[in-house]
């Protein structure tokens, strides 16, 4: 997989990569990860890519040229031109997945007051928003987009932490995690994570698992696929019971 990011701070994207594990994947040969400075694709010997707003009121916004420029300079046959934009449709796990079985993303991250409104019409194939909220470029949520598709292609998570497993992938969130010591500041790790029975393990963190969700994301639970004993612990849940009252009879 191939994953090219635009932007004007090239080294505000490539820092982040380079530190991390999306680093070692790319030395590794597992994906394929380029920044792009957008200012390489701006016209003229200052390499201008911003411009007054038609219309007036103030602020710059980034000229179309350079990225349709860029764009046509990186893409394959099979390129997604992704565009991260508040306006876009909102970044979910399921998102990461799709994007994922794509072999070539571009990520456009814009800057300034806003992006020309043609980059969005004939430019990008897809628009995408890691969450309402309004920051200085969308160099941040490109790394968040690259960052949730990476760890999905295969080897680049260790084994043990293969993607699948995470209860978020099934739409749950996480139940509580425990490393040594056994006790601290008089906190115990719960008995049955020491007691070495995996199968009473695995019952106890999906129940754990299940009830975080119940307390935290109701609403993931709408759409999250149980199995029917799961179905059934819920529905104690919902009836008044804890976690703890439930989870030893559950299959
Ligand atoms: C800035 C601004 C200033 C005054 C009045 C209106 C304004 N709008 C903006 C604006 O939207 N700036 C954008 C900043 C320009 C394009 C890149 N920017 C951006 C991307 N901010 N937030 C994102 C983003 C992308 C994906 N998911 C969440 C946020």
């Amino acid at each position: 997989m191939r994953i090219d990011i635009v932007t004007l701070f090239p080294r505000m994207v490539e820092g982040p990569i380079a530190e991390s594990i999306l680093g070692r994947a790319r030395e590794r040969g597992l994906i394929d990860i380029r920044v792009v400075n957008l200012r390489e694709y701006a016209e003229g010997r200052h390499r201008v890519a911003d411009d007054y707003q038609f219309g007036g009121g103030g602020g710059m916004v980034l000229k179309p040229e350079p990225l349709f420029a860029a764009v046509e300079a990186l893409r394959t046959p099979r390129a997604r031109v992704v565009l991260l934009d508040p306006r876009g449709r909102r970044f979910t796990q399921e998102i990461a997945r799709e994007l994922g079985a794509v072999a070539h993303l571009i990520l456009l991250a814009g800057r300034y007051e806003g992006v020309d409104e043609r980059v969005s019409t004939a430019l990008a194939d897809d628009e995408v928003s890691i969450g309402d909220y309004v920051l200085t470029g969308g160099e941040l949520p490109a790394l968040v987009v690259t960052d949730a598709v990476a760890r999905l292609i295969p080897g680049v998570l260790g084994d043990a932490a293969a993607a699948g497993q995470d209860s978020f992938a099934r739409g749950l969130l996480e139940g509580p995690q425990y490393t040594r010591p056994e006790e601290f500041h008089g906190m115990r790790v719960p008995d049955v994570l020491l007691s070495g029975d995996h199968q009473m393990i695995a019952r106890w963190r999906r129940a754990q698992a299940l009830w975080r969700t119940w307390q935290r994301r109701p609403d993931l639970l709408e759409t999250a696929e149980l199995t029917p004993a799961e179905q059934k612990l819920v529905e104690e849940f919902r009836r008044g019971k804890g976690p703890d009252e439930s989870w030893m009879r559950s299959a």
